[in-house]
């Protein structure tokens, strides 16, 4: 059975990506901060499909613990034929003048900063045995900038370049290397983004029937089944009613 390490599964297109791997049969390492929602999701999966799920929990921002918990994985999850670098966030949607430093911080630290630091350390371990794949999520936000976005919109640019770069040097190990791009997903995010406030979340979504993150492991399902010599450089997706960052055709009553 293959072998997957997804980041940040204790909610939204992470823990989606979690079960459609394990309907496909993958053994599963599963991340995130939050140490009760992913026991509850290891548990599940154990017991919903037979798959063999290490949960690991920590801050994809300290190296440190990164390194700690990928050195701690036990022999049968060390050969890893699937990294998904998901976790992530935006933080704040203001114009660059009246927003905040903090919040550019979290977002490098953890959309830039933290894919980096699991790389690093999965990338030896893929090229040790000659394959793997890589699938980054990036975003709509990788493409083009929007108004009240520019520093979560420069950390998906960030990994688009990432992406591209890992895609060249890691050719001619045999390694494939893709990425997602959504537009506008229901999920925590936008709770996330404006730091809890559920009423201006909600609003992100009016007027429109937004993606969901089952359609988002339905490109990641695509992509990592695949036959060995093909390989999808990206998926970009978007609601019906989102033609880019900042069009959005909105029916309200
Ligand atoms: P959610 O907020 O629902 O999920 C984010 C996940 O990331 C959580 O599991 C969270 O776990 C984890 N995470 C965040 N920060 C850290 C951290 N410092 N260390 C470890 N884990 C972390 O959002 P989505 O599922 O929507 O977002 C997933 C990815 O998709 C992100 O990279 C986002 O930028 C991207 N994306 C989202 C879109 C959307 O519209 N929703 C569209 C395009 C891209 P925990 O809090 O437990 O640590
Ligand atoms: C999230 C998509 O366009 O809402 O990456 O920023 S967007």
């Amino acid at each position: 059975m293959a072998t997957a390490l997804i980041t940040g599964t204790t909610s939204g297109f992470g823990k989606a990506f979690a079960y459609r791997l394990a309907k496909l049969k993958y053994n599963l390492i599963i991340t995130g901060r939050r140490e009760e929602r992913l026991n509850e999701l290891a548990e599940n999966l154990q017991n919903g499909f037979g798959v063999d799920v290490l949960s690991l929990c920590f801050d994809v921002r300290d190296n440190q613990a990164c390194k700690n918990a990928i050195e701690s994985l036990p022999a049968k999850f060390q050969s890893i034929d699937v990294l998904v670098n998901n976790a992530g966030l935006a933080a704040g949607a203001s114009p660059f003048d009246e927003s905040d430093l903090d919040d550019y911080e979290r977002m490098i630290d953890t959309n830039v900063k933290g894919l980096l630091y699991i790389t690093k350390l999965i990338v030896p371990l893929m090229i040790e045995k000659k394959a793997g794949h890589i699938v980054n999520i990036s975003s709509i936000a990788g493409i083009e900038v929007y108004p009240n976005g520019s520093v979560y919109c420069a950390t998906k640019h960030a990994v688009n370049a990432i992406t591209k770069g890992l895609r060249l040097d890691l050719l001619k190990h045999g390694i494939k290397v893709s990425s997602i791009s959504p537009g506008m997903v229901e999920t925590e995010f936008s709770v996330v983004r404006f730091h809890g406030d559920e009423q201006k979340a909600k609003a992100v979504y009016a007027g429109i029937v937004p993606l969901n993150a089952e359609d988002i492991a339905d490109a990641l399902e695509f992509i990592v089944t695949r036959p060995d010599h093909v390989s999808i450089n990206d998926i970009q997706i978007n609601p019906k009613q989102q033609a880019n960052t900042y069009l959005t055709h909105r029916i309200l009553e």
